[in-house]
């Protein structure tokens, strides 16, 4: 009986782990505005919805201008009615090229995830060609918080749990 349990317990480790690789993280959906669109009017508050559901102390979008500073605006938030949600508002923007940069924290399965969003603020008419991107701007995101280390290292850990519980179970599966 209880090798049963431990052989179980180890296949319950395992699929925990498994949607997180399957799903890809919290990943970017879709956005306002878009990637790598013109457009004449920005929103007042820019959305941006992810495959999961966000932990808001680490989750946050920031918006940079071409010439790569971050421009002024409150802090961006989960969006209190989804999760999967981040909301930023923006200022009034002058034309110009700029970039949402976001990084996520998955709360399924503790993974950090992050991207770019560039657009840009300008009559839609000049615009069919691709957007020109400038270089990449330093980025202000780029260290990583204490939460995402100590969540990085925990999952290491359950895989690290999961792994040696199948090891242990298999002997005594077999005997
Ligand atoms: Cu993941």
């Amino acid at each position: 009986m209880i090798r049963k349990l431990s052989i179980i317990w180890a296949a319950l480790c395992v699929a925990a782990l498994l949607p997180g690789l399957v799903r890809a993280h919290a990943s970017l959906v879709e956005s306002v505005p878009a990637a790598n669109m013109v457009v004449a009017e920005p929103p007042a508050t820019a959305r941006l919805r992810f495959t999961e559901p966000l932990e808001p102390s680490y989750s946050r979008v920031v918006l940079t201008s071409a010439e790569g500073g971050a421009v002024e605006a409150e802090p961006s938030r989960v969006a209190p009615d989804d999760p999967h949600v981040l909301l930023l508002d923006l200022p009034p923007l002058a034309e110009g090229v700029y970039t949402l940069q976001w990084r996520t924290l998955s709360t399924v399965d503790g993974h950090t995830m992050r991207g770019v969003i560039p657009f840009a603020v300008g009559d839609p008419a000049a615009a069919n060609a691709p957007l020109i991107l400038p270089p990449p701007p330093p980025d202000p995101l780029a260290m990583p918080g204490p939460a995402e280390v100590a969540l990085r290292w925990l999952s290491v850990a359950a895989l690290a749990l999961a792994v040696g519980t199948l090891i242990f179970s298999i002997p005594y599966a077999s005997s």
